[in-house]
């Protein structure tokens, strides 16, 4: 079997979900850490985003078709549950994260303070603030649905792969964060699962070279 490469930074939500099913899977694999529009990404990729896979001369793109080639090309335990109903729910959360959560709440909101494109380098108040009322939203709908602990069922599953990394960023800006700590569930559906060593294992490192955007957040809210 030729070796399984995953392209795309470690810090990307949708790389790291891909990860984590991996480890879930117990597939090993290199990961070419990359930014997105680079070339290993944009021969793969036809929108050049994170992640891409190679195994051999297969190419794949999109962290959801990946996810199913390894989970059938590969041995291990299935990554989805035999159970029409329970696996059609999981596919359900998914869909969620990525078509609605993710790109319509926490991407534009993340990226006003991580990827500003301000000449200081300052968040970019008018996407953040633009993009809150959104976000704010999703996560009142987010905390009612984590509220078990888990997403589907009563144990861990792709769903969950796909909301944790959006719900560990989430918590460190300054309206999230706030939002995320007068939830009922998020946290305890955060320090649950961050310590599953398929999560704990892959949780990324900061983006190397860069400022951290919420040190001074940070430093207050510990203080
Ligand atoms: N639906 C895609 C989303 C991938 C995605 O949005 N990746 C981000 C990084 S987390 C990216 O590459 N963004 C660059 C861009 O949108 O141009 C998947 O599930 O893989």
């Amino acid at each position: 079997m030729p070796e399984l490469e995953i392209i795309g930074g470690p810090q990307s939500n949708f790389v790291w979900a891909t990860r984590i099913a991996l480890a879930e899977k117990g597939v090993p694999y290199k990961l070419t850490a990359v930014m997105p529009h680079t070339p290993d990404v944009d021969a793969i990729h036809p929108l050049g985003k994170v992640p891409a896979m190679r195994h051999g001369d297969f190419m794949l793109c999109e962290s959801r078709a990946i996810i199913g080639y390894v989970d059938r090309a590969f041995d291990g335990p299935a990554l989805f549950p035999a159970d029409p109903k329970v696996a059609a729910k999981v596919e359900q959360w998914i869909s969620l994260v990525i078509t609605a959560f993710d790109v319509t709440g926490f991407r534009p909101y993340i990226g006003g303070y991580v990827f500003p494109g301000t000449p200081d380098g300052s968040p970019d108040r008018a996407r953040i603030d633009a993009a809150w009322p959104k976000l704010e939203q999703y996560l009142g709908v987010i905390d009612k649905a984590v509220a078990s602990g888990h997403l589907v069922g009563d144990s861990f599953t792709l769903a969950d792969a796909y909301m944790f990394p959006i719900l560990f960023y989430l918590r460190r800006p300054p309206e999230s964060g706030a939002a995320i700590a007068r939830s009922k569930s998020i946290t305890a559906y955060v320090d649950r699962h961050k310590v599953r060593p398929s999560v704990r294992d892959t949780i990324p490192p900061p983006f190397p070279g860069r400022k951290d955007p919420f040190e001074k957040v940070s430093a207050a809210s510990a203080a």
